[in-house]
């Protein structure tokens, strides 16, 4: 091969990286944005948090542990719990998405979703599913699901058949254990479970596109309790205000971005 042939291929694996079609090109740096605090609200210490929604100004929960596991309705504003459903011992709620009038619930490794309906909170179907179950969301066409690995599982709400994959890599690495979830403007946010760190990542390649230090909310919850790790993410598509909270946490954050280079911790008294 001469050197202008040699020359003519290098120049299109250039182009091919720069415009991203060469996915071991893509290692890009992330940007990671701060948390800054615009507002608290009480949040059920109790509730070891697995699935986090909000529709029409309303929190949706869904809580894990045998033995405490439920779906609860929750007072934004007041935590005060306004609805709830205990699931059987033998459960472990896990993620939690609406589609429609529909919440869809996981149960971890009984591979079965529970679906309820989105006002009473009544159990009107069930599906199964293969492998754990962690994370749910929903992108307005496909359920969204994740199982502690770096692959996401688009699901038909339908019949929750598996529709596809996506592998999520992070400069070229597998993102392992993404756990809950939230479909957020185009994008799919995940927290990473034992890192209180939060990801965002394009659909379409799998590819982290973002992510999200939010290290210092748990770092400002009061002291007392045994809070555990960061998992709840919900977007309030009618506010454009985004709410986070962990498992056993006391408090629910409303959180803005400091985008950037910002590596102080971003925090409001
Ligand atoms: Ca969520």
């Amino acid at each position: 091969m001469s050197v202008t042939v040699v020359s003519h291929y290098v120049r299109i694996l250039v182009v091919l990286c720069l415009v991203g079609w060469l996915p071991a090109c893509g290692a890009r740096p992330v940007t990671t944005d701060q948390a800054l605090i615009q507002a608290s609200h009480p949040h059920d210490p109790h509730a070891f948090t697995q699935g986090l929604l909000i529709s029409d100004g309303t929190l949706f929960e869904s809580t894990g542990q045998y033995g405490h596991s439920s779906v609860r309705r929750v007072n934004l504003e007041t935590g005060q719990i306004e609805q709830i459903t205990h699931l059987p011992d033998y459960y472990f709620g896990e993620g939690l998405a609406l589609v429609g009038a529909r919440l869809y619930q996981l149960t971890w490794k009984a591979g079965v979703a529970l679906v309820y309906d989105r006002d009473s909170l009544e159990r009107v179907g069930r599906f199964n599913y293969s492998g754990q179950g962690w994370g749910l969301t929903y992108d307005g066409q496909d359920l969204i699901m994740s199982n502690g690995s770096a692959t996401l599982k688009r699901i038909d709400p339908n019949d929750f058949s598996v529709i596809d994959t996506i592998d999520v890599r992070e400069e070229d690495r597998p993102v392992e254990r993404l756990n809950e979830l939230e479909y957020i403007n185009g994008e799919i946010w995940a927290n990473i479970w034992f890192a209180d760190r939060i990801v965002r990542i394009d659909p379409a390649s799998g590819q982290v596109i973002g992510s999200l230090d939010a290290r210092a909310l748990k770092a400002s919850l009061p002291a007392g309790g045994s809070p555990d790790v960061l998992n709840g993410i919900a977007w309030d598509a009618s506010t454009r205000k985004l709410y986070l909270t962990g498992k056993y946490w006391p408090r629910l954050f409303e959180i803005t971005l400091v985008s950037g280079d910002t590596h102080a911790a971003a925090q409001q008294p």
